[in-house]
């Protein structure tokens, strides 16, 4: 009877304690990793888990303090972080290395043991993306358990193309530090690394220029639909790429050129070609504004922006814009981006432009961002461009998914979740080949999106999918398999209160 007793208590107390998942290669995560192995164990994460990091790489503190952050929302407590010179034994260790060279700079492995998790790298950002994909491995919401199972086994991660991005329009509707954050948020989660600011438009200038300062008195008043605009002054936007690189996210700041250039011409009447300052502008059409190209003041303009700008600007790209510049003469068109792109070296920036500036003669180390033409990026990649792929008929996060979507356009396309997903950047565009390609850039213009909730019905679920484009590569990815690991990401939506798009052609749980 005792014998009996015995037994039933460890079966019912083994039944009690939660079933915990014990396969590693069962866990949804995205971007996909390169690749998982599962040992069939499990590391019990608790609230005395312990995280440290290797004392000789100070950045690494950041980083562990990062992962301390996200576990105490799940756990309710912050774990203790320690430098250590040695390997723990048991616990949580980030550490940095210059073996192992097939995870290059950004890649990562992650160890997760019965005792010990480990994550390796060749620098901090690996060891972030390594963090991210351990947490990846827990639940999304707020502890309802005092520890965790994470399965036993290996990860070893590196990204498809160095470049992967994402952009916001902040011009079209102003949204606040607090909305780019959480924006930030979103993109590192999923190991992108790079945020297109689209700082000017027609509709709103949105970053104080200390030489310029009507820009912003008048400029930034406004936006589509008449409500009030606003900028970032220059401590704001400084407060931006801060907190961008405590994620691994580099700024890349673009002012639009020489047409979208309403507001400026709004703010200054020498910019314009007869000396007239027009109406600022509230609705969506394009193309019908252009600094004037053959005045000197134009290019003390640019000179000043883009030196402002630059030195508060740690990355090393400077978007010119140059899309839809129609009502430029294309003579004109063309010594303006020549010049311009001299501006930008001189202050120690690469040039980025939209597929047009590829009529220009482009300057060394400048890349093109392909949105919609083929002939312009093709020429772009026989003058020595790289190339962003951002094909509006993919990868427009502003296109409606179908004809009942309530906000977004279509003139490109209705682009459903599984449209997203399903291309291959390298194979997209004939004449433009991996070895051209710089990465991929998902962008959302915002005429018709005003406030957080509607970004966030736009970027989720297609955000995930363009990060992974960016990441995994195309051998590695289809949708049907897919569409699976992102049903499983509904929970974290929710857990982040995140409003998404539930669609029909993802399997929601
Ligand atoms: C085209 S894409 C534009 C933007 C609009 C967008 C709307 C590009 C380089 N120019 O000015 O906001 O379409 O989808």
């Amino acid at each position: 009877l005792l014998v009996f007793a015995i037994v039933t208590g460890v079966f019912l107390l083994n039944s009690c304690t939660k079933k915990e998942p014990t396969d590693l290669t069962q866990n949804s995560f995205i971007p996909k990793p390169v690749s998982v192995e599962a040992t069939g164990e499990s590391f019990e994460l608790t609230t005395a888990t312990k995280v440290y990091y290797h004392e000789e790489v100070k950045e690494l503190q950041q980083e562990a303090e990062y992962l301390a952050a996200e576990l105490k929302r799940i756990l309710g407590t912050a774990p203790a972080v320690s430098a250590t010179s040695e390997v723990p034994r048991s616990g949580i260790y980030l550490y940095v290395t210059d073996e192992d060279d097939e995870l290059g700079t950004e890649g990562y492995s992650l160890k997760v043991g019965k005792k010990l998790v480990s994550v390796k790298a060749h620098s901090a950002a690996g060891c972030f993306y390594g963090i991210q994909t351990l947490l990846q491995t827990l639940p999304a919401g707020i502890a309802s358990e005092d520890s965790y199972e994470i399965a036993t086994g290996e990860i070893r991660d590196f990204p498809d193309y160095g470049y992967r991005s994402a952009m916001l329009d902040v011009s079209r509707h102003f949204f606040g530090v607090e909305d780019v954050k959480r924006f930030i948020d979103f993109l590192s989660t999923y190991k992108m690394n790079r945020l297109h600011l689209h700082l000017s438009d027609d509709q709103g200038w949105r970053i104080e220029i200390k030489s310029w300062p009507k820009l912003t008195e008048i400029g930034s008043s406004t936006q589509v639909g008449g409500g009030e605009g606003g900028f970032y002054t220059q401590e704001q936007y400084s407060e931006i790429v801060r907190y961008a690189q405590e994620h691994h996210v580099t700024i890349v700041p673009e002012i639009d050129m020489p047409g979208h250039t309403n507001a400026a011409l709004a703010s200054y009447p020498e910019l314009n070609c007869d000396g007239k300052a027009p109406e600022l502008y509230t609705g969506i059409e394009v193309g019908f504004s252009s600094l004037c190209t053959d005045k000197e003041i134009t290019y003390e303009f640019v000179d000043d922006v883009v030196r402002e700008i630059a030195a508060l600007t740690p990355g090393e790209w400077f978007h010119i814009g140059g899309d839809e510049s129609h009502s430029t003469d294309k003579d004109d068109y063309i010594y303006f981006v020549n010049r311009v792109q001299e501006i930008v070296l001189s202050h120690g920036k690469k040039v980025i432009g939209w597929d047009e500036i590829a009529n220009a003669e482009l300057v060394d180390n400048a890349a093109v961002q392909f949105w919609a033409n083929v002939e312009n990026t093709t020429m772009g990649v026989e003058k020595g461009a790289k190339v962003l792929m951002s094909p509006a008929k993919k990868a427009y996060m502003d296109m409606q998914y179908d004809s009942t979507t309530h906000i977004g356009l279509h003139w490109a396309a209705y682009i459903e979740v599984d449209t997203g997903y399903d291309w291959n950047p390298a194979t997209y565009v004939e004449g433009v080949t991996k070895e051209n390609i710089l990465g991929v850039e998902a962008p959302l213009w915002t005429e018709t999106i005003t406030n957080m909730e509607e970004i966030e019905y736009m970027v989720f679920p297609q955000l995930p999918g363009y990060a992974e484009i960016g990441w995994t590569a195309p051998e590695l990815r289809n949708w049907d398999e897919y569409k699976i690991r992102l049903a499983d990401f509904g929970s974290r939506f929710e857990a982040q209160d995140i409003n998404f798009y539930r669609s029909d052609v993802v399997p929601w749980k």
